[in-house]
């Protein structure tokens, strides 16, 4: 079949197709892309001759900035467990290196995203190109060589014929649970409309059925006895076993054996909140419950996590305990020295646990006692007169049963973390791998697109507002509702609040005018949020109190337009952390408050144990 390089792409895509327990999906969905001359020839016209309206083969999708798109289509991979994820198709140059964040945040987050960047001519005959980067060291590195490291897999698509095993190994990669990430295929501009006779079966239906590995006899012989040996154990719940489809297999095998169960960002509504075992939010950002448990726990049962610093409090958390880790991954089952299950998290939540063990009774009682006066010390926060942050995450939390809440950066996802009351597994939606300012929007859509019976909450600061609002055109142009917390303080609340911390004197983190000082300590800047959120074609609502805003959200919810909710908020938190965080304090100082700082910094750093 006589096709050009972005054609037998286009038409392979819309073939794939993954299957897990028996349920086939798409495993690409469409196709984001912003156009330049780097993609318009080849996957633009491809695209565009294939059809690619929502009912066709491959739908396309135009969004406002290619970091966005990113976020939308890693937001929508997530919500789908990984199972379905689109592509992303950008020009050459400075469309392809806004993909960079993106990746990055797809990768570490360990979710699928198809990257498909334009690259400069591969015969090089038009010299050098408008946006090439030029190496002297080398003609064959381009900008797209900033994709490699952020890339579980990246090829150059340098000849036609290079095509089907670049594309099978993208395909594999992006199905696999334990490697996936963001898959790049670079792709210079005229081999992208250069033609070459294709292999019929190339196109046909391929069907790449999403592994479930089940744990190996002798490693699950070794966990057993570890557990039958710990009375004090406490499961630390990660994303995997959301993505794995264990939401009923965790609180079974908890309740099977009397486990406390704490949970990471990503793996928040695993548990429903209120069950008996849950023990919520556990890290620098967890509940006193949790905290007061992991500190005390003999051992520890990893499952489906990354063990990030937020979760450990930068390795001073968990005291005493040894690790089992069950993880689809050997390289995160691996972490802290940890016993290896290598497993599906559901698989291995089922064939795991010696018969008629049980945890300490009196540890599993504290921990449901603990958790009870957690729920207490929440509460409270949540109840109040002002419109302060928890106040305001209370009053979404309550409007947003059965919804999905989307956050990512500042100060709302360790409140989030602490507070929120997930009444389903797919509610809690934070993007807290890569904590990524400007992911709230476009990963709201992308939930959406994914959901869209589910109303979605997206709560971003303003500092991330500041950074990519664009996508609130992209969400009315697609005719996708959402319900956008937009929560003005004037600044960058979470890095004030560190600043003062470190001995930094909040420099730079309230947005201000330059004063008389020559200082940025001058008048509120007269940036008006509300207007600027109209402007792009959103519904705008303000609100400054807590009966306002509760108003507010009720018109938001019965609206069927996307309204963004202008809320500004007054200073007063939620609880203090009860684990610490490592944050480097400066070792020398002309400050005392910076020395103070440091000596606190110095002792909290003596309780960081090496785990090996
Ligand atoms: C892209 C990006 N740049 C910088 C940071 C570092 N950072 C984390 S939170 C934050 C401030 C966020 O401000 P805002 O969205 O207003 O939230 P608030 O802290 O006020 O709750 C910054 C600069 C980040 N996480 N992401
Ligand atoms: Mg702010």
């Amino acid at each position: 079949m006589r096709l050009t390089t972005a054609q037998a792409l286009v038409r392979f895509l819309a073939a794939q197709w993954t299957e897990r327990d028996g349920t086939e999906q798409r495993l690409i969905e469409g196709c984001f892309g912003i156009f330049g001359h780097g993609n318009v020839a080849g996957i633009g016209q491809a695209l565009a001759e294939q059809g690619a309206g929502l009912h066709d083969p491959l739908p396309y999708y135009l969004a406002r900035n290619e970091q966005a798109m990113v976020h939308t289509a890693v937001a929508y991979a997530r919500t789908r467990d990984r199972l379905s994820a689109f592509a992303c198709t950008t020009s050459i140059g400075p469309g392809a290196t806004n993909l960079v964040t993106g990746a990055a945040l797809a990768t570490i987050n360990r979710l699928p995203v198809l990257l498909l960047p334009g690259d400069v001519f591969a015969t090089r005959a038009a010299g050098t190109v408008l946006q090439e980067l030029e190496d002297p060291r080398s003609h064959d590195v381009t900008v797209n060589d900033c994709l490699r490291p952020v890339s579980r897999f990246f090829d150059r698509i340098d000849r036609p014929e290079q095509l089907p095993a670049a594309l099978m190994a993208a395909m594999r990669v992006l199905s696999d649970p334990a490697e996936t990430g963001a898959v790049t295929l670079a792709l210079p501009q005229d081999v992208q409309a250069e033609a070459a006779d294709w292999p019929e079966e190339l196109f046909a239906r391929r069907v790449w059925h999403v592994a479930r590995p089940v744990p190996e006899p002798a490693a699950l012989e070794r966990a057993n006895a570890l557990l039958r040996g710990s009375r004090r154990p406490l499961i630390v719940a990660g994303g995997g076993v959301k993505y794995s489809g264990a939401c009923a297999d965790l609180p079974a095998f908890a309740e099977r054996h009397g486990i406390p169960v704490a949970e990471t960002q990503a793996g928040k509504g695993a548990m429903p909140y209120d069950h008996p075992c849950a023990v919520g939010a556990i890290g620098h950002t967890g509940t006193a419950a949790a905290v007061a448990l992991a500190r005390e726990a003999d051992l520890v049962i990893g499952v489906g996590t990354r063990y990030t610093d937020f979760t450990t409090a930068s390795r001073t958390l968990f005291g005493r305990a040894r690790f089992l880790n069950v993880n689809v991954a050997a390289f995160d089952a691996a972490k802290h020295a940890g016993e290896m299950l290598v497993a599906d998290a559901r698989q291995a939540l089922r064939a795991l646990g010696p018969d008629g063990w049980r945890a300490d009774p009196e540890w599993s009682g504290r921990a449901a006692s603990l958790s009870r006066s957690w729920q207490e010390v929440a509460a409270r926060a949540y109840a109040g007169e002002e419109l302060t942050q928890p106040v305001l995450l209370g009053l979404v939390n309550e409007a947003a049963r059965g919804g999905v809440v989307v956050n990512a950066a500042g100060s709302m996802p360790g409140d989030l973390h602490r507070l929120w009351r997930a009444d389903h597994p797919a509610q809690y939606h934070v993007e807290y791998g890569y904590s990524c300012m400007g992911y709230e929007i476009a990963g709201g859509l992308g939930v959406k697109l994914a959901v869209p019976e589910r109303e979605v909450f997206v709560l971003v600061g303003d500092g991330s507002y500041l950074m990519m609002a664009q996508e609130l055109a992209t969400a009315v142009q697609e005719g996708v509702k959402l319900v956008v917390v937009l929560v003005d303080n004037g600044g960058f609340a979470s890095i004030g609040a560190l600043s003062e911390a470190v001995g930094a004197a909040r420099l730079g983190t309230a947005y201000r005018a330059r004063g008389g000082s020559g200082h940025l300590d001058g008048d509120p800047l007269p940036t008006d949020l509300a207007l600027n959120a109209a402007s792009l074609g959103a519904d705008v609502l303000t609100a400054g109190d807590p009966d306002a805003f509760r108003q507010a959200l009720e018109k938001a919810v019965a609206a069927t337009r996307t309204t963004v909710i202008h809320a500004r908020t007054v200073p007063g938190g939620g609880p203090e952390a009860q684990a610490w965080w490592d944050v480097p304090v400066a070792e020398v100082s002309g400050r005392a408050e910076v020395r103070q700082a440091r000596a606190r910094y110095e002792a909290a750093r003596r309780d960081q144990r090496p785990y090996l």
